[in-house]
């Protein structure tokens, strides 16, 4: 692996050689010099996440192991119950997990809809390194994930499958306005992370269990490139949490990063597509979407539509839960 300093050194002479630099590339190895590493993700439980992928980044380790290793961390933690194990079920009781994860090399792998593994990030991680594909669903991926020495589990925890039997009980209606204080019981929290290494290599990740109580074989934004999550190396990246489908009606991941390509910051690019969900949706109001966005300078930003989202921040010099603007404020 090429050390950060010989990084730089290779990119100015490349730079001087070409005679010219475009606007992105200058700035991320010039103006960022100290930004990196860094790591971003979203909600409380992204705390211990970015823990766990600094590990790496600290090392000077690739940012793809990092955002691998450090969303593991909510998907195996049956405490949290909006990913991986323990992670709320489907209208039938059914945990079906969605994921991706992307580098920045623009490579790409994703699972949907998948059942009894704990990591569905580690087999989209798999789909990206040893198959032709982006996707895979289902018992297919399944089965791929099974080929290739992952183990079932149990998904559903007792506490999650009495909350569930209850909500049957009660046969209530279910609804897909999540991550609003006050309004839903079942607040529905997506793990998205973005991290930038000593190298400037920005990578992403994104897992979740879905919305509570959703309707059998439905599959949210959380595993679909450019909306749940997109990365592009030259600019930086994206990731949602929220109601997927506003999400996915906007392709909004990959929005921001193409509003960061065209100058703006992360914080004003995930305000923008929060503003285009409010243009095109009109019950946007009863939904949550909360954007973060990283880009290659080590600059980061934030949106949502309702006060409430938060995101973990950590570098070298900082670990921190900040609170996101929100456009209902702004109102
Ligand atoms: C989904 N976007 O399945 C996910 C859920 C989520 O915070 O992010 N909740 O629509």
């Amino acid at each position: 692996m090429i050390s950060r300093r010989s990084f730089l050194a290779k990119s100015s002479l490349m730079l001087a050689g070409a005679g010219v630099a475009t606007k992105a590339f200058s700035n991320s190895v010039f103006q960022s010099a100290n930004k990196f590493p860094v790591v971003i993700s979203t909600w409380n439980h992204g705390m211990a996440a970015n823990e766990a992928a600094w590990e790496i980044l600290a090392k000077g380790g690739h940012s793809l192991d990092a955002v691998d290793a450090g969303v593991r961390v909510p998907e195996g933690d049956p405490n949290v119950i909006t990913v991986g194990k323990g992670g709320i079920p489907d209208a039938s009781g059914k945990v079906t997990l969605d994921a991706c994860i992307m580098d920045e090399k623009g490579r790409a792998g994703s699972v949907s809809y998948l059942q009894h593994i704990v990591h569905p990030v580690s087999v989209a991680r798999l789909v990206m390194e040893k198959t032709p594909h982006v996707m895979l669903s289902g018992k297919g991926a399944l089965e791929f994930a099974l080929d290739n020495g992952f183990e079932k589990e149990k998904l559903l925890t007792k506490a999650r499958k009495k909350e569930w039997k209850k909500w049957k009980k009660d046969n209530k209606e279910f609804t897909n306005n999540i991550n609003i204080e006050n309004v839903t019981e079942d607040n529905h929290d997506t793990i998205g992370m973005l991290a930038l290494d000593e190298d400037g290599r920005i990578s992403g990740a994104c897992t979740t269990s879905g919305m509570g109580y959703k309707m059998p074989g439905r599959v949210g934004d959380s595993p679909i490139i450019g909306a749940g999550l997109f990365v592009d190396g030259q600019v930086g990246g994206a990731t949602a949490t929220g109601s997927g489908e506003l999400v996915m009606k906007t392709l909004g991941s990959f929005l921001v990063v193409e509003l960061m390509r065209s100058g703006m910051s992360p914080d004003r690019a995930c305000e923008e597509a929060v503003r285009r969900i409010a243009k095109k949706i009109p019950d946007y109001q009863s939904h949550q979407i909360g954007y973060i966005a990283l880009n290659t300078k080590g600059e980061y930003g934030s949106f949502c539509i309702q006060p409430g989202f938060n995101y973990a921040v950590k570098t070298a010099e900082q670990t921190e839960l900040i609170e996101a603007e929100a456009w209902l404020k702004t109102l």
